[in-house]
């Protein structure tokens, strides 16, 4: 069965950027409802529950079709937030900025207009979903994704993902997604995003 990863550092370690009581919640509540909601999709499913989680996603019409919304929905829920947690890191510390700079300016110009861009992605996002730069075959991308869609379903391989549902910004910044996504560059983990280039 599928469980909660660790987080990998404290729940105010974002501040002042992700404040304590919306990690709390995220990770805890909401990020663990997608966990326990893909285990009990697939719980009477044998053939599913040894795959990885990686799996479910790019091919999801394994699942049979009375779960299948829910596995695309939770399984997707589960990757992305594992995949958010990690590329986040604490105000404390700092990157390297490796390969992945030259990667970014090689694609969009310079790292600012790389940020541009996924900026206006995510604002633009209506609804829930997520922003994303993904790798497609060595081809680097910006896009989003309504609601928990993963990447890996269109057969992209997520390296960097801004969660824009409310859920992720409310108690702090409120209407204001703009300004959420303005504080998320301050603790994105650069060398983490750079060893998922493939
Ligand atoms: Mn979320």
């Amino acid at each position: 069965m599928f469980k909660l990863p660790e987080l990998g550092y404290s729940f105010d370690a974002l501040e002042p950027h992700i404040d304590k009581e919306t990690m709390q919640i995220h990770y805890g509540k909401h990020h663990q409802a997608y966990v326990d909601k893909l285990n009990d999709a697939i719980v009477n499913h044998n053939d599913l529950l040894d795959k990885p989680i990686e799996e479910l996603l790019t091919n999801t019409n394994a699942a049979a079709e009375n779960i299948r919304q829910a596995v695309i929905n939770n399984a997707g829920g589960h990757h992305n937030h594992s995949l958010f947690w990690e590329t986040m890191r604490p105000t404390s510390s700092h990157d390297s900025h490796s390969h992945l700079a030259e990667a970014l300016k090689k694609t969009f110009g310079s790292l600012e207009n790389f940020k541009a861009k996924f900026t206006d992605v995510a604002v633009g996002r209506f609804g829930s979903g997520w922003a994303w730069l993904v790798d497609e075959g060595g081809k680097l991308e910006v896009y989003s994704t309504a609601n928990q869609d993963s990447p890996l379903t269109e057969g992209k391989n997520p390296i960097l993902g801004l969660d824009v549902w409310e859920h992720a910004y409310y108690l702090k910044y409120q209407n204001k997604r703009p300004d959420y996504i303005a504080a998320f560059w301050n603790v994105v983990n650069w060398d983490a995003v750079g060893t998922r280039i493939t």
